[in-house]
């Protein structure tokens, strides 16, 4: 079903504070939208001919056929020698770190998704936080040194919103120091630093597969590396350290992805630039639409390089725009505007790592400051050019009136 975007740019005048939903108003937008919603319109009937293939064959699961072909198809397009699919991303980096046999701490930006923390965590290792690039929001190389201790085995850094972490830095101090480098990529499928997809970058790449995510399989994610020895590991450790029938030679878990995640991913191929055209253009949109407006800055990717801009990032500065990021957050939300305050606390900030000694912690003053800003938009091919044009009227609207909103939100009931 699509939603049309109740506002239009030529209706802007409609727009009152007293109308505002958080105030008593009706949603702008009659259903919610999402950041990185699936919309199946263009893909469902390739999709259930697919399942249908699978229910025939009666082959559901277990390194199966379009298992296979997937990760074939992926490990081309991204030019790597090896994918490994798995059940999530989160599951890919366990098993990474158990195939490298990590020990003691791995180093972590403090600015990402928790399960880049937690898939360590949950091994027994320590993840230690480390500060982001102010512009970049990924691992800042300048402040690992502070982080090293005789107990690091490992740098992981996330290619956040897509944009590749600066790899030829981190991978100079993880040799200086004797770490391994790995990188989780969930957000960097088609993307690419200095021409290369990320992929082969570090000893590994770690992909989620999300339904939210660019590429996507309901569930699911994959390990990429050009390494042989590497991928034969992870692909035992996978399926319980099975190497045969009754062949158990080495330790292992159930990470393997089923055949109907695979044929959902031959299908997302298939579409990928279809959604890679519809998400350049509502982000070139977000662009235009949010031009000018006081406080708020868009995230900009490299223009180089290859980029799959499924996230739109915004970051608020709360002085010059009037009104902070949480305040815009609870007044689009209302409005039926999921935006995301992704990743918010950082990750040092939520438990079980919060409640360290206090002496263990070190101050990561750019992830606090990016956690206090950062607000993700709708993006997906389930939201219209008039979505962006609706949320763009709506923030201009906000921002044009932000003293008299931010008067109301104080008196507010719950502000
Ligand atoms: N590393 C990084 C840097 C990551 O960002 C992630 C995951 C991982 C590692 C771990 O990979 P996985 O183990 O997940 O493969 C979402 C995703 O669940 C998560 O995959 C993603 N990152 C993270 C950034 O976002 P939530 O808790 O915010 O998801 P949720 O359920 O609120 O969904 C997001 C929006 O999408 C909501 O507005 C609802 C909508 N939605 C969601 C689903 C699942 C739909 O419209 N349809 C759907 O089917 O974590």
């Amino acid at each position: 079903m699509k939603r049309a975007a109740r506002l239009r740019p030529t209706q802007t005048a409609k727009l009152s504070i007293d109308g505002l939903a958080l105030f008593g108003g009706a949603p702008c937008f009659q259903e919610p939208l999402h950041v990185g919603r699936p919309d199946f319109t263009a893909t469902r009937e390739r999709l259930l001919a697919r399942i249908g293939e699978v229910l025939d064959r009666r082959f559901v699961t277990n390194n199966g056929p379009l298992v296979q072909e997937l990760e074939a198809r992926v490990a081309e397009l991204l030019r790597v020698k090896h994918c490994v699919s798995v059940v999530n991303g989160t599951i890919g980096l366990e098993l990474l770190a158990r195939a490298l046999e990590l020990r003691g701490e791995v180093i972590v930006p403090g600015f990402t998704f928790i399960a880049t923390a937690h898939a360590f965590h949950w091994l027994g290792l320590r993840p230690v936080f480390c500060d982001v690039d102010r512009r970049t929001h990924s691992l800042d190389p300048r402040r690992l040194e502070e982080c090293l201790s005789d107990a690091t085995s490992a740098i992981v850094g996330v290619h956040l919103w897509g944009e590749p972490c600066d790899v030829p830095a981190l991978a100079d101090f993880a040799a200086r120091h004797h770490l391994a480098l790995l990188f989780d990529a969930a957000h960097a499928f088609h993307c690419s630093r200095g021409g290369r997809m990320v992929g082969g970058f570090g000893r590994a790449e770690v992909f989620s597969f999300h339904a939210t995510k660019f590429f996507q399989t309901f569930e699911g994610g994959a390990i990429t590396t050009d390494d042989d020895a590497l991928a034969a590991r992870l692909r035992l450790l996978r399926n319980f350290g099975f190497a045969g029938y009754d062949s158990v030679v080495d330790e292992g878990t159930n990470g393997k992805m089923t055949e109907l995640s695979a044929a959902m991913g031959l299908v997302a191929l298939e579409a990928l630039p279809a959604l890679l055209q519809t998400n350049r253009e509502r982000s070139e949109q977000y662009r235009r639409e949010l031009d000018g407006l006081p406080g708020l800055r868009l995230y900009s990717h490299d223009p180089r390089e290859t980029r799959n801009h499924q996230y739109l990032v915004l970051e608020v500065d709360a002085r010059a725009a009037g009104l902070g990021r949480d305040e815009l957050h609870r007044l689009l939300q209302a409005e039926n505007v999921l935006a995301r305050r992704y990743f918010t606390p950082g990750c040092h900030r939520m438990e079980p790592y919060r409640s360290r000694p206090q002496a263990s912690q070190r101050a990561l003053p750019v992830t606090e400051e990016l956690a206090e800003q950062v607000l993700v938009l709708p993006t997906g091919n389930a939201v219209s050019a008039a979505d962006v044009a609706g949320i763009g009227e709506l923030l201009r609207f906000l921002l044009d009136n932000a003293p008299a909103i931010r008067r109301r939100l104080a008196g507010h009931a719950g502000a």
